[in-house]
C-alpha cells in the first residue's frame, strides 16, 4: 500500500492511499472521504481533484464526517440534566447535522501511520460549546484505517468535559454501478429491515417502524421495490420524500448493498442506519453539481435522529462527562 498527501488550497490536503485493485482519498477539510475507486470505477461520489473548492459550498455533505449530531434534533432545541438548550436552525426551526459549524465544515489536524496490512488516518479536532451551542468543549479523534483486504472503517473515539450530545456519522454516497446510473438497482440484504416512518420535516412521525422484510415477499429487495411499491404506507413514505431519507433498524448491526458486480458489507457499533438515496439534487447552484435524484445512497450508521427529543434521558446520543465515546463502522468492497 502506498500513501501519499497533495497539498490544495486553504490548508486543505488529500491524503491518497494507493492498494494496487482499490484506491481511496481522504482530506482534512471535514475527516472527509474524497474518492473511492475499484479499479476505474467510482464506487463514492465526490470530487478527487478540487477538493477546496467543491466540499465547501456542497450542501449535500459528501463523504463528510458529520457531528456533533447526525440528522435532525426538532426545534433545534433539547433538555438535558434540566437544562434546556437552543442550537442554531439551519433547516426551518430544526437543526440538521450539527448546524453550519459542525464537523463537515472543520479542518482537522492529522497524523498518518503507515503499518504492514493498513494505512491509518488519525484525525483529531477540538470543539468547543460556544462554537456550535451544544454543551461541553470535546476533544474528537475520527480515525480513517484502509486495509489490504479494501476494508475501510471508522472509528470515533471523543471525550466531553460535561454531559452532551454525540451522534456522529459520515455522510458518503455509494454507488456501485460503472455506469454512473441511479442506484435503483441495487440489493440491500439485512436480517432486519425496519423502516421508521417520518413527517414533511423529515422527522421520525412514529416509533413503530415498517418491517420491509415482512412487507415485500421476495429476495433481494432492490431500491427500485421500495420506490415502486403499492403498499400504501410505504408509497405515501416515498412520494413524500422522492425517495429514501429513513432511519432503519438492522438487526445485527450489519448490512449489505450490492449490485451485479460489487457488494458492500457495512457493519457497525452504532444501533441504526439512515438511509438516504439523495432524492432532490436542485438545492445546489454549481456546475459542479452534475448530479440527479438517485445518483447515490448514503448509509448513515448513527443513532435514531431526535432521539433526545423522542426519548429523554434514555436517549442513545448522551454523552456522559469524561466519559470515553467509541463507535465503529467497516465498509469492505468486494467485487463479486
Ligand atoms: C441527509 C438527509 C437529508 C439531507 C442531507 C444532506 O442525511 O437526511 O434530508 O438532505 O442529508
Amino acid at each position: 500500500m502506498i500513501v501519499e498527501v497533495e497539498k490544495q488550497n486553504h490548508g486543505i490536503d488529500l491524503i491518497k492511499i494507493d492498494n494496487d485493485d482499490t484506491y481511496i482519498v481522504f482530506t482534512n477539510y471535514g475527516a472527509r472521504i474524497v474518492c473511492w475507486k475499484y479499479h476505474d470505477n467510482n464506487i463514492v461520489l465526490g470530487n478527487k481533484v478540487e477538493a477546496d473548492e467543491f466540499y465547501p459550498e456542497n450542501p449535500y455533505k459528501f463523504g463528510a464526517t458529520i457531528g456533533r449530531y447526525a440528522g435532525r434534533i426538532e426545534n433545534a432545541s433539547f433538555n438535558l440534566n434540566n437544562k434546556y438548550y437552543q442550537l442554531e436552525e439551519n433547516e426551518m426551526t430544526n437543526q440538521l447535522h450539527g448546524g453550519s459549524n459542525g464537523l463537515d465544515r472543520r479542518l482537522f489536524d492529522y497524523e498518518i501511520q503507515n503499518n504492514i496490512t493498513n494505512i491509518k488516518v488519525i484525525f483529531k479536532l477540538q470543539i468547543q460549546s460556544k462554537e456550535d451551542g451544544y454543551p461541553g468543549d470535546m476533544m474528537i479523534k475520527v480515525i480513517h484505517t484502509y486495509d489490504v483486504e479494501h476494508r475501510w472503517t471508522i472509528e470515533y473515539e471523543a471525550t466531553s468535559n460535561e454531559d452532551t450530545l454525540f451522534n456522529p456519522t459520515n455522510h458518503v454516497y455509494f454507488n456501485l454501478n460503472r455506469d454512473n446510473n441511479v442506484i435503483d438497482n441495487h440489493s440491500i440484504i439485512s436480517e432486519q429491515l425496519k423502516m421508521y416512518p417520518i413527517d414533511q420535516n423529515h422527522l421520525i412521525s412514529s416509533q413503530q417502524p415498517i418491517d420491509l422484510l415482512e412487507r415485500f415477499n421476495h429476495r433481494p429487495i432492490q431500491f427500485q421495490d421500495i420506490f415502486n411499491s403499492e403498499d400504501k404506507q410505504i408509497k405515501e413514505q416515498i412520494y413524500f420524500n422522492k425517495g429514501l431519507d429513513h432511519p432503519f433498524d438492522i438487526g445485527h448491526h450489519r448490512l449489505i448493498v450490492e449490485n451485479n458486480e460489487f457488494a458492500l458489507d457495512v457493519e457497525t457499533t452504532m444501533t441504526n442506519i439512515v438511509i438516504f438515496t439523495f432524492n432532490d439534487t436542485s438545492e445546489w447552484k454549481s456546475d459542479f453539481n452534475i448530479y440527479k435524484p438517485h445518483s447515490g445512497v448514503a448509509l448513515e450508521t448513527q443513532y435514531l435522529p431526535n432521539d433526545i427529543n423522542n426519548e429523554g434521558n434514555k436517549a442513545k446520543s448522551i454523552l456522559k462527562a469524561n466519559v470515553p465515546f467509541y463507535a465503529k463502522t467497516i465498509y469492505h468492497i468486494s467485487e463479486k
